[in-house]
Order: structure tokens, then sequence, then C-alpha cells
């Protein structure tokens, strides 16, 4: 089916509804905020009762975003049964449960006269929303509580799905979904302008070009990745016209955002500690490095799984982490299936994945408790590698780089200064018609690569995007 026959469909069906709800995927990101967002400004424009609804936690730096109150962290439950009591002729002095074996009973006490049957009605809780809609959303697994909570609800309220992910299901009623799209956000831009025809209104301001840029550039790293295509030039193009903000965004991911997270990595590299007999790879961070180089407690997130990476050779790697509130948090992955993360984190009183998991101590001296920590990680290891302690070891070559690493911070610090201006992007700027005839469609699916965080985890069987950020989640 032809997209424009499909975003009628969807204006059909929004058409028809009053009360929206907007599922933005976890874990949020900008393009998932940014198509959730902007739909329920349109949506309110034109009169609805719109809800947007996540169970997780919008990261800080997206808080710049205009709108992102309006979040509701859960949905009020509609599994509720609801006596109904026909109050025209009875007045209700009291109503109180009693708990017996094996029943309750509901005791209603009138001002005066009695209750009787036909007083009473039962009704179930009706379905609150009469449309759902879902962003950014390749599985509906992906929208984790809302979903395992409310699973009744997406079978019996149609769902319009949005998506640009090749891993997409088509759960929807209407799937709006294209996997050449850069981000979500690319694919709303002709829906609301088509929108703004049918309704006769001026739907696409200044925050609704700024939310859907967002998504544009988060996407595709600021136009880096290599699933920029001229499509997502024209249409940045479009939304800066529209009057999107995007110096401000750049500032808020970028500038901001990842200067303060290279400097963390940099510290972090240059405290790394191997045991090569031991196959250990280990670093820490501590509140001085957090306030040293402006980062937050959350920047520490991705930095594990790149110390992973970066430490081929090693078995285990392990990151401590000071917190703000006294703790130390140890994130653990392993690179060998022979040993299990979790196996480690128990000894800590943690737990998690056989590829990823952690564990908390609470209060204690930092210094003190990485030697400690250090020290039964060794002893798991040496008992697992049955190695003798006077053994010398055969040379081999080091796990981790530290110096060709920190030399790639450094480089990357540099380029951070570097995003594309506005006059840059001006100059793709093309009408749709003419990008569409010049747009270089890669042909197989292989060619098509992303760096969009959901994607990646879908391809990566272990440990998966979602076991590291369950477990992140418990950190
Ligand atoms: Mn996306």
């Amino acid at each position: 089916m032809k997209f424009s026959e499909i975003q009628k469909q969807i204006i059909d069906l929004i058409k028809r509804s009053n009360k929206i709800l907007i599922l933005p995927s976890s874990p949020i990101d900008g393009d998932s905020i940014g198509s959730a967002l902007s739909i329920y400004t349109i949506l309110k424009k034109l009169g609805k009762e719109v809800t947007v609804a996540s169970s997780e936690r919008i990261p800080d730096l997206l808080n710049f975003l205009p709108k992102t109150q309006v979040i509701n962290p859960s949905l009020v439950s509609s599994k509720d049964f609801i006596i109904t009591l026909d109050t025209r002729k009875i007045q209700v002095q009291e109503i109180n449960t009693e708990a017996g074996e094996n029943k309750l009973n509901i005791v209603i006490t009138p001002k005066e006269g009695r209750i009787s049957e036909s007083d009473i009605s039962f009704n179930e809780g009706q379905e609150e929303y009469e449309l759902i809609i879902t962003v950014d959303t390749a599985d509906l697994k992906q929208l984790r509580k809302i979903y395992e909570d409310n699973m009744d609800m997406f079978h019996e309220v149609p769902v319009i799905n949005i998506d640009h992910h090749i891993s997409n299901e088509h759960y929807g009623k209407v799937n709006y979904v294209d996997i050449m799209s850069a981000s979500t956000t690319e694919l709303l831009l002709p829906l609301f302008e088509q929108m703004e025809e049918i309704f006769e209104e001026e739907l696409i301001d200044e925050d609704v070009a700024t939310l859907l840029l967002t998504g544009i550039i988060t996407d595709t790293g600021s136009f880096q990745n290599s699933n920029t295509t001229p499509k997502a030039f024209a249409h940045a193009a479009q939304l800066i016209a529209y009057g999107a903000r995007q110096q401000e965004i750049i500032q808020h991911i970028y500038k901001t955002k990842q200067l303060s997270q290279l400097k963390l990595w940099g510290r972090v590299l240059s405290k790394i500690q191997t045991d090569d007999k031991y196959k250990i790879v280990w670093s820490s961070v501590t509140q001085q490095d957090f306030k040293d180089t402006k980062s937050k407690e959350e920047e520490t997130a991705d930095i594990i799984d790149e110390l992973m990476t970066n430490a081929p050779g090693a078995e285990v790697v392990l990151l401590l982490k000071e917190k703000s509130n006294g703790t130390i948090s140890g994130s653990i992955r392993t690179t060998s299936t022979e040993v299990d993360a979790s196996n480690i984190a128990e000894m800590f009183g943690g737990g998690g994945h056989s590829r990823a998991a952690g564990f908390v101590i609470k209060d204690g001296e930092f210094r003190k408790h990485e030697d400690e920590i250090m020290n039964k990680v060794r002893n798991y290891q040496k008992e697992r590698l049955n190695i003798i302690e006077s053994q010398e070891d055969d040379e081999e070559k080091p796990m981790i780089d530290v110096k060709k690493l920190l030399a790639q911070v450094k480089e990357a610090e540099k380029a951070v200064g570097s995003m594309p201006k506005p006059e840059e992007v001006e100059k793709f700027k093309k009408t749709e018609e003419e990008s569409n005839l010049n747009l270089k469609v890669p042909k197989h699916e292989s060619e098509y690569q992303t760096e969009d965080p959901k994607q990646e985890g879908a391809k990566k069987q272990e440990p998966s995007h979602e076991q590291i950020f369950k477990y992140r989640f418990e950190d």
C-alpha cells in the first residue's frame, strides 16, 4: 500500500477517535520522544484528549524538549469492576468492606429506607482509550511495563504503528513503517502536512518542528551515520524552515552531553587496570570524576559496554562507581561463555544475566572496597582457570590498548566542536519531489546500516540490548 493511503487511514482513525494514547518505545531516545510529543502537540491542537505514557525515565539531556512534562509514568487501570448504586432515591450514609473467609462483603448503609437489588448495577471498567499510537516501537514488548500491565487493551483498542525499524513486527491495525526512513519523526512530517490540509489548520509550529528535527538528528548521529539519506537532509532543511531550533538541539544533545561523556571516558581509560593472568580489566569512577568532567552518574551507562568492546582479550570487565548516595555499584560484563557475570555479582549480593550483571554495596569506603572486590574477582578467576600463583605467564598481548583509545578520545573531543551548521544543511534543501527522484535507495537490508541502539539490539544476540538495559535499569 502506498504511504499516502496509509496516511489517509491514520487520519481517518484520528478523526473518529477522541481519547488517544501515544506510546514511545523504551528506552526513550530523541526519536521516540520527539515523535510522541509532536503527535501530542498536533492532536491537542485538534481538540483531542491525549495521553502520552512511558514507564521509562526520560534521559536528562532530552528534558530541554517542549512538553516532556506531559509524559505519564503509568496508565490508569482499566481492569476495575464498578458497582453502581442509583442514588436518585437513596442516599448513602457509609460504605464499608468486611473480609470473611474466601469472601469480601461490601456493606452500603443508606441514610434512610432500604437498598434493593434494582438500585444496583454492575459495570466492568471501560477501556479508556479509543486509539493507541505507538512510535519508534518495533515490537510491543519494547513498551515494557505499559504493555505487560495492559495486554488486553492492545487487543481491544486499534493500534497505529509508526516506525522505521527493519525488525518491526507490523502489529498494528495500521502500520506506517518505512525502513528507509532515517527516523520515525521523518515519517511524521508528511503525515502532519497531510493533516494540515485535511483539517485546514496550521499544525506544525516551532515546537513541533524542533521535536521532529530532534528525531532526525539523534537517529542519524547528527547526520554522520550511514542512514543519513538525502531525504533526511531535505526533511531537516524543511523543518528548519518551519522554525525548528537546530542549534538548541545540538547544544543540548551533543555539545554538552558528548563532551562530558568523552571526558568521563578519558578518565575511566586513564584509570584502567588489567590483570593479564586472570584476564580481568577494570576501572572506577568516583564522585570527583563526575565533578571534574561535569558529567552525570547516568553517563556511565555506555562506558561499561565501551570497555567490553575495547578489551577483547579480557574475560571479565568490571566498572566500579562511587554513587552520590554513598553506595558503590559495580557493573560486570563477560566476553566468554565460560564466565557467568551473575555468579560474580552474586558474590557481592547482586545478580543479573550471564553476560551482564551488577551489584550494589551500601555505604563504605570506596578505595577499601575496591581492593576487596578485586581480590575476590581475582580469586574467582583463579579457581576457575586453575592457575597456580607461581606460574610464570608467557608473553601475551595486552588486553586493552589504552594509549590508542586515549588518542581516539582526544580526536573525538576535537570533532564534537564541528557539528553541521544550518547553512550546511540548507545546501541539501530540495523539494520533496526532487529529493524522491535523487534518492539513492540501498537495495538490500544489509546495505542499510543504522546506529540506532534499538536496531543494534535486534541484531546482537548476546548480551541483547534488552538484557543490558534491564540490568541498567536495576543498576
Ligand atoms: Mn528511531
